[in-house]
């Protein structure tokens, strides 16, 4: 059986978003996680990936896929086009587009976290919090006024789930009150995934 290892962390939403797709696509246990080890100057990831994020995908032949978008595009391939990402266009659209829709609200979730992280000294600069926290808000108020449909699940899916599952850890936005309609669709969504629970982060 062929086999990858994901250049990873427990808390990276983006690895999330891969983990649970190989699970979708039955390519769970070819996946072996091999954490970054965060600072490290011995840590091949710079190697791996030259912009240093993870996931990081390696195949056995030595080479390396990267980032979760064009990864879940391979396990699509591998699976069988229109395991992950459907192959009828308006669908396939609407599926990359909630994907760039959550990567984007991760990505903003994480420059907040950033903020802190990587200015140690100094207070977090607010009118950048707030710029980054509209970005979220917009996405979520958009999510929750057209509620995507979880039949077929698609990367789309998949990565919205996993950015309310990032707010959630990280607290980055109260989105539970303020978004109602996204809660059943998040529960819908865990209930109707398992690999959603089962790579819940623990830290
Ligand atoms: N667009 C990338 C984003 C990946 C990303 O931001 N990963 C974070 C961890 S969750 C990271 O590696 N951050 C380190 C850095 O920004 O240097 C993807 O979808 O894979």
């Amino acid at each position: 059986m062929t086999s990858y290892a994901l250049r990873s962390a427990n808390a990276s939403p983006f690895a999330r978003k891969v983990r649970i797709a190989a699970a979708l696509a039955g390519l769970g246990d070819s996946l072996k996680l091999d954490n970054v080890v965060p600072g490290s100057d011995d840590d091949p990831i710079n190697q791996q990936n030259p912009l240093g994020k993870l996931p990081v995908l390696l195949l056995e032949d030595g080479r390396t896929i990267y980032d979760s978008p064009v990864i879940v595009e391979y396990l699509d391939a591998v699976a069988g086009p229109g395991t992950l990402i459907p192959t009828e266009t308006d669908a396939r659209f609407d599926a990359l587009r909630l994907q760039a829709l959550g990567d984007g609200i991760l990505d903003a979730a994480i420059l907040i976290v950033y903020e802190g992280r990587y200015r140690p000294d100094q207070e977090p600069y607010e009118p950048w919090l707030a710029f980054q926290r509209g970005k979220i808000e917009r996405g979520l108020a958009a999510l929750a006024a057209d509620l995507p449909s979880i039949d077929p699940v698609t990367v789309g899916t998949i990565t919205v789930a996993c950015a309310l599952g990032y707010l959630d850890f990280r607290k980055q936005v109260d989105w539970r009150p303020k978004y109602p309609a996204l809660v059943p669709w998040l529960d819908a969504f865990a209930e109707a995934v398992p690999a959603f629970e089962d790579t819940r982060p623990d830290t």
